[in-house]
């Protein structure tokens, strides 16, 4: 069953930020989805929460340069 999560991200200046966020996160596996939103500073994931936690998204996102935080 997939589930849904929202990440706040920090440190995005450009869109081209957002676009490798994106793909990043959808080549994790187990993200069903991922989309990233530069003007709210918001990724919104599906993902597979037995195949994949949120820290590892939080870390994928981070080793690129940027912070992420849970929001809901
Ligand atoms: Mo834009 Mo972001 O030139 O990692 S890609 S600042």
């Amino acid at each position: 069953v997939a589930d849904k999560v929202d990440l706040k991200i920090s440190g995005m200046t450009c869109a081209a930020c957002a676009a490798r966020i994106e793909k990043k996160l959808n080549t994790l596996p187990g993200v069903a989805k991922a989309t990233v939103n530069l003007a709210t500073e918001k990724a919104t994931v599906s993902y597979f929460p037995a195949s994949l936690r949120i820290n590892d998204m939080k870390q994928a996102i981070e080793k690129l340069g940027f912070q992420a935080e849970k929001t809901g």
